[in-house]
């Protein structure tokens, strides 16, 4: 691995401080990125272990936003339309935003965090509450093969490649395919997005990066679509290597050549992209630091893993930043890991309460400005990162 990247020390991002808990110390881990020239994977440098992570506490609900909820809808009725299968797998299924476009008996959901994982049995959702894995994968398929396995935002976050893809081929039927979502590197490094990594995401994968893997595995790619969800993500359609029902779609190689264009199989890319990020952490406190002297009010909006990264990274804490909105339950009351801001209940934005607000959620740029028309029509602004501090 050659480190590119040192983004100091970060805590757990998803780890929200309760307020009696504000004065424990927090553990820290330090964030290095580093480039594989071998197999092109970038990846962080330092892991924590899963259940330190995904455990029954775990926050995030991939519910809370509508994009989300709409993209998951789109794609299981496509799904459904197009390749019609008996029974759909889901590894990560989350709070169920996409298991349940499905008729009950033919899903499952796998997910880990326990707490997550009651709420699609509740709803009636088969649901283990497990890791992915070949013991699981057994277990499974020993009622029935799988036909279609879906996994959005998940494979990022596991280490162990040759737990998932060996369950995968053994869970999948004949003729079974993957589908795997994920953000996309292309355009991390185009967006300088570089709060895409905290400890949640081990990886951020390029297509070309995911072929070599797939490949130890009889794993390919047949085709691929690019989504704008979380910052620009590619959907990536595998099957095995001896299921000839699909032609490898021209849009495997157009994605290929588009990334090795932008030199994503060579190190000095990811160098180019660490002296970005080094100008964009000078230039968001730089912006900020000018708000504060004219005594202006910052509050942030989306307390999201990625904010993280970019508030510890930048120093950014309670002297600049008031408190953060956020829809989630479970982080409202609670606070950022690091720079301990308050996460209060979301509330329609109004111009007494805030001047600037510091976009945590840029992914959802799109869907919170249509929210909070009116604040931007009174003059209030917004603060992004992304691709470059700025306000907007
Ligand atoms: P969002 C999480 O990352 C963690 P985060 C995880 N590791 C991952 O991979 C991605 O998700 C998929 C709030 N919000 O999706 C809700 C509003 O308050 O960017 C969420 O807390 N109002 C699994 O945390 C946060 O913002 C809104 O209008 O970086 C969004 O988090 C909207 C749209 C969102 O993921």
């Amino acid at each position: 691995m050659k480190k590119f990247l040192d983004l100091g020390l970060q805590p757990l991002a998803n780890s929200y401080i309760k307020y009696e808990k504000l004065n424990f110390k927090e553990k820290k881990f330090r964030l290095s990125i580093g480039f594989n020239p071998k197999n092109y994977l970038v990846s962080i440098l330092n892991t924590i272990p899963k259940e330190k992570m995904f455990n029954e506490n775990y926050p995030y609900k991939s519910s809370e936003s509508f994009t989300m909820r709409k993209s998951f809808k789109d794609l299981s009725l496509k799904i459904q339309k197009k390749f019609k299968p008996n029974l759909v797998l889901e590894i990560g299924s989350n709070d169920g935003a996409f298991i349940k476009n499905f008729q009950k008996k033919n899903i499952i959901g796998v997910e880990p965090c326990k707490n997550l994982a009651k709420i699609t049995r509740k709803q009636g959702y088969t649901t283990f509450s497990e890791y992915w894995n070949v013991s699981l994968a057994k277990k499974i398929s020993k009622k029935q093969k799988v036909d279609l396995i879906y996994s959005a935002n998940t494979l990022s976050h596991i280490k162990d490649f040759s737990g998932i893809f060996r369950a995968v081929n053994l869970s999948l039927s004949k003729n079974g395919i993957l589908i795997l979502e994920d953000p996309s590197l292309l355009e991390c490094v185009k967006k300088a997005a570089y709060d895409q990594f905290y400890c949640e995401h081990l990886y951020v994968f390029s297509t070309i990066a995911l072929k070599e893997i797939l490949k130890k595995f009889n794993l390919e790619i047949f085709n691929i679509e690019n989504t704008k969800t979380h910052g620009g993500s590619n959907r990536y359609f595998i099957k095995k290597f001896d299921n000839f029902s699909y032609k490898i779609s021209k849009n495997v190689n157009k994605n290929i050549n588009l990334e090795k264009k932008y030199g994503l199989h060579k190190i000095e890319t990811f160098k180019k992209f660490a002296n970005r990020v080094s100008l964009s952490k000078k230039r968001l406190i730089r912006i900020i630091k000018n708000i504060k002297k004219n005594k202006k009010k910052i509050i942030g909006y989306g307390a999201t893993a990625k904010s993280c990264t970019v508030l510890n990274y930048c120093n950014i804490g309670v002297k600049e930043i008031d408190f953060f909105y956020d829809t989630t339950s479970y982080k409202i009351g609670k606070f950022l890991p690091g720079s301990k801001i308050e996460i209060k209940k979301y509330k329609k934005l109004t111009r007494d309460e805030a001047d600037y607000v510091f976009l945590g959620a840029w992914n959802f740029k799109k869907e919170i400005f249509k929210k909070e028309k009116e604040f931007l029509k009174k003059g209030g602004k917004f603060i992004t990162h992304i691709p470059i501090p700025k306000i907007i």
